[in-house]
């Protein structure tokens, strides 16, 4: 069996177990494998004297612990991971070579790992920020990165600006203020001064920013790739990761508090539905224009800030992605991982785009620090499921042993081993595009309207989503100190739209700008695919606090959660203390959550029934709750005794507010409800 044939019958995951260890219930060893009989106190002259150096366990112990960090990701320091599968729905054939878009019903391995972007490692989760969303597939034929963002656009089109960005938004160097926040001086001072960001910061302000889990966003790969065909023929792709729960997120004060009541959020959400069986599922889109029609649009396809609107270029559902498999170990998978957008495989190829380009250097550069050297594709989450050979050698941590005398190439004496392969053989060969130019510093003029699609962003937003954007612009506009920022701020974004732009200068005290920009006025287009009010709406994996105490009627209460996890919600029992609550009859229920270990704005919804004779106390908690969801805008629902708490404070009959005496149609009538998430018109 040739080594390709025996690798690709192994998948990642059996990889993975040869580097797996089961420590519980062995006996303690040193690294050197020796049996290990005191682990509690070092050597000493004496019971009460100087340690001595010839303890070696204490000093192997201590040694490594002093080596236990690595520096963190320059950017996306927070992150979280799973392994999954990725399945084609139809061939890709007649576009790109790539084998793993050949067969349909064929599977991939993936890895993916979600992050965000500005905080460092320990951050809140629910930070204002742009979410990664990057993809390993361990093909046959190597690993390909789909290394994406949850925005479609950057705020920058040349890769030589990206430490001035990332300088921008990090915490001010005089005082390390503030953690994952862009809401800070030197982020809009970066903004103002370079308008490429304009597009990119109208998603930034939108909910987008602020997803309200990694499993309802989408992911896009933001640059426009290549296909290639067996023919050689070439094609424009852009790809998209479409989440089947649809696309939803908080609000900004909701976000703001989960980052104190749970700074987990994201990542607990991701670990614990792929515990419990509710797998996250993306589709993967493709769009793809033909090379003849590279200059018939009205932006560049090539710019970086531009989307291809979907209405005008399809996106096509070519497979999905099942994330169903926690790590093992965050650091060995989730920490040590390293992408690299250039990672392809033969089929899928880069193109000119100047961001893209200079990503292609960043990301080897960044791991050689990150993971100490050059041998980082031998850890095992990022080893191909093929094998590797090449002449490349040694360096720091080296695991492989290659055998033989020969590490150069041309050779005689391995008979020119290792050799190359041909394309038909599966040699990777770069596209051929004809360039020719000048050696020259500057930016295409084709690149330089920055407004264009900022309007189409506006313009397709629903009166909720542009209200949030105000919101957000008025926000983080009034965090900054520097008012000559403020005012180029809002004078910038005049262009996209000038009652926006004057409302937020009345929320920050600057002057309101008066000129709107002539294509403000003159752009009327709309993309509905841009606006989340136009995404799948399900009840599936909701949330839902179900409020209850002493004395609550049994045989309801069961009907209801019952219910509400046949629509495959998940309701959680809160309620005074731990332990259980007592119904009329006696019967016993378990409690999931206090009021004070959980808080509303955990929930995607709130159900109260309550109970007989309950204490003050007990509805003065769930007044909070159920003001606080009102305030988030989410469904709230009532029975029983919960009625008269939401008439107390006249919250029935507002909308998404769901009472009902008849408990059957209740559930109904509250499922839809929860499918419907966020209710604006309140
Ligand atoms: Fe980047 C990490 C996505 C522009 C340089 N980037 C990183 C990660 C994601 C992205 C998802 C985290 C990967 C992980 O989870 O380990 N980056 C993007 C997207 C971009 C983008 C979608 C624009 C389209 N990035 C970009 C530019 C540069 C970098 C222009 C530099 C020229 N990015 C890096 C980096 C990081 C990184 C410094 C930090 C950690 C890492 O690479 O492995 O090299």
């Amino acid at each position: 069996m040739s080594d390709q044939r025996k690798v690709n019958e192994k998948s990642k995951n059996e990889q993975l177990n040869e580097f797996r260890t089961e420590d519980h219930g062995k006996k303690m060893t040193t690294n050197q494998g020796l049996r290990v009989s005191e682990d509690e106190f070092s050597l000493k002259a004496g019971e009460r004297g100087p340690t001595l150096m010839e303890d070696f366990h204490f000093r192997e112990k201590m040694t490594h612990f002093d080596h236990e960090r690595i520096p963190e990701r320059v950017v996306h320091a927070r992150g979280y991971a799973a392994h999954g599968e990725f399945e084609l729905y139809e061939s890709m054939k007649e576009y790109t070579r790539a084998k793993f878009l050949q067969e349909p019903g064929s599977k991939t391995p993936v890895f993916v790992r979600f992050s965000t972007v500005a905080g460092s490692k320990g951050s809140g989760e629910l930070a204002r920020d742009v979410r990664g969303f990057a993809t390993k597939f361990y093909t046959e034929e190597g690993n390909y990165d789909l290394v994406g963002n949850n925005m479609p656009v950057f705020f920058i089109q040349d890769a030589i600006k990206f430490p001035d960005l990332v300088h921008a938004v990090k915490p001010e160097p005089h005082n390390g203020i503030p953690q994952a926040a862009s809401a800070h001086d030197t982020f809009w001072d970066f903004v103002a001064n370079n308008q490429e960001s304009a597009h990119m910061i109208m998603w930034h302000m939108s909910d987008r920013a602020i997803p309200r889990s990694f499993r309802m966003m989408e992911g896009f790969g933001v640059h426009t790739f290549r296909f290639v065909n067996e023919q050689g023929k070439a094609y424009f792709v852009k790809f998209h990761w479409k989440p089947t729960l649809g696309v939803h997120s908080t609000v900004w004060d909701e976000a703001q508090k989960i980052n104190g009541k749970n700074p987990d959020f994201h990542r607990a959400d991701l670990y614990e539905s792929i515990e419990k069986g509710d797998y996250p599922e993306f589709e993967l889109g493709v769009q793809i224009i033909d090379e003849a029609d590279e200059f018939n649009f009205d932006f560049d396809i090539l710019d970086p800030t531009k989307i291809w609107p979907e209405e005008d270029v399809p996106v096509k559902i070519i497979g999905k992605m099942t994330l169903n498999r926690n790590v093992d170990n965050v650091f060995a998978e989730t920490e040590q991982v390293a992408f690299h957008p250039g990672n392809v495989v033969p089929g899928i190829d880069f193109t000119n785009d100047p961001l893209l380009q200079g990503r292609l250097f960043s990301y080897t550069d960044t791991q050689l620090i990150r993971l100490g050297g050059p041998n980082f594709h031998e850890l095992p989450i990022n080893r191909p499921v093929c094998p590797f050979h090449n002449n490349q050698r040694d360096g720091y941590g080296r695991q492989t042993i290659n055998r033989g005398q020969v590490s150069y190439h041309n050779n005689s004496l391995a008979n020119n081993t290792p050799e190359t392969s041909s394309a038909e053989e599966g040699g990777y060969v770069h596209y051929q595009e004809k360039v020719d130019g000048r050696k020259i510093q500057a930016r295409s003029e084709s690149f330089k309207d920055h407004f264009s699609q900022a309007i189409l962003f506006w313009n397709s937003m629903t009166d909720a989503e542009k209200d949030h954007i105000i919101q957000a612009f008025s926000f983080e506009l009034g965090k900054v100190s520097n008012q000559s920022v403020q005012q180029q701020v809002v004078n910038m974004f005049a262009n996209v739209n000038l009652a926006m732009a004057q409302e937020v200068a009345g929320n920050i005290g600057v002057e309101q700008p008066q000129q709107a920009s002539k294509i403000a006025n003159e752009i009327t287009k709309t993309s509905p695919a841009l606006s989340q009010e136009n995404t799948r709406k399900k009840p599936d994996t909701r949330k839902i606090a179900v409020i209850l105490g002493d004395g609550f009627n049994e045989k309801d209460v069961k009907h209801v959660i019952e219910g509400l996890k046949k629509q495959k919600t998940e309701p959680e029992v809160v309620s005074s203390k731990l332990g259980t609550i007592k119904g009329k009859e006696g019967k016993e229920l378990e409690v999931d959550q206090t009021f004070t270990t959980a808080d509303p704005v955990l929930y995607d919804a709130i159900y109260v029934i309550g109970g007989d004779n309950l204490q003050e106390a007990f509805w003065k908690n769930a007044t909070y709750y159920v003001n606080e969801a009102y305030n988030h805008f989410k469904p709230i629902g009532a029975t029983h005794e919960g009625i008269k708490c939401l008439e107390n404070n006249s919250l029935s009959d507002k909308p998404g507010v769901i009472t009902d005496t008849d408990i059957s149609s209740f559930v109904s009538r509250f499922t839809e409800a929860v499918s419907e998430h966020r209710f604006w018109n309140r």
